[in-house]
């Protein structure tokens, strides 16, 4: 059996989590799940995040969205500490559950490290993509899909949510940035990055991604 890597993808308040949540019952619920798994092609289907997808990377993710408040934290830091997230995720989870078959929907991954610290910090996109290739051991998902909507507007509806963590309270310019970095990976890599239009209503917006799920598993476990 192979698994199979599906990452969401977007700037603050995308929409990224809601969706990926949907997209989880619809595959337990509309049956595809149950389908594969009595074909035994599908070990289990499951939901995880970067960072924060084992137990070392929660205590990561807390050092990175709430770090002490009376030091900042680098650059250089923070682009480390997503990496060793990203290593401990790949060891820990990601490479056991792909091997044993299982699919995962997993919220950001390395494209996340290229737009946020590459894009919007200005660090070095080839030490990031060095960085990447070691974290993740070579590892790439089989479908990233990006939530595009404009940074402005994912920023309002986290905004509204109520206080932001430190990522979300970087100002619009950063937020702009990290949105070309995905929109540059996006063109550079249509074969794995596919883009949804992230401006709709939630129910739009998981119109399409059911479409595009139902194409790949299709292309993927049925032809
Ligand atoms: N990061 C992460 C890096 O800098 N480098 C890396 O390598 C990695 C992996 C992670 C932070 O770390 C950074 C990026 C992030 O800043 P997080 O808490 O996981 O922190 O943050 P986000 O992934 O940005 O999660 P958010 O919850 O902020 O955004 P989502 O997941 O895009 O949005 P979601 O689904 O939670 O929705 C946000 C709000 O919008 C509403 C929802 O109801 C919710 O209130 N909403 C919509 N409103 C209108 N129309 C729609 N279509 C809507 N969809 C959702």
């Amino acid at each position: 059996m192979n698994g199979r890597l599906i990452v969401f993808e977007g700037v603050e308040g995308s929409g990224k989590t809601t969706q990926l949540k949907r997209s989880y019952q619809w595959l337990l619920e509309s049956g595809w799940c149950e389908r594969l798994q009595a074909r035994d092609v599908l070990r289990r289907l499951i939901i995880t995040r970067e960072p924060g997808g084992t137990e070392v990377g929660r205590e990561i993710r807390q050092l990175l969205l709430t770090p002490p408040p009376q030091e900042p934290l680098w650059d250089q830091a923070e682009l480390l500490l997503y990496a060793a997230d990203r290593a401990q995720h790949i060891q820990q989870m990601l490479k056991p559950e792909l091997t044993a078959g299982s699919l995962i929907l997993c919220d950001r991954y390395t494209d996340s490290t290229i737009a946020y610290q590459g894009y919007g910090r200005g660090l070095s996109l080839e030490l990031i993509d060095q960085l990447n290739q070691i974290a993740t051991d070579g590892l790439q998902s089989d479908l990233t899909l990006w939530l595009d909507v404009d940074a402005a507007e994912g920023l309002t509806r986290t905004r509204n949510r109520g206080e932001g963590d430190r990522l979300e309270k970087a100002d619009l310019s950063f937020h702009q940035r990290v949105q070309q970095g995905f929109n540059a990976l996006a063109i550079s890599f249509p074969e794995r990055i596919i883009r949804i239009d992230a401006s709709f209503s939630e129910i739009e917006v998981t119109q399409q991604i059911q479409e595009i799920l139902t194409e790949k598993l299709t292309q993927w476990y049925e032809s």
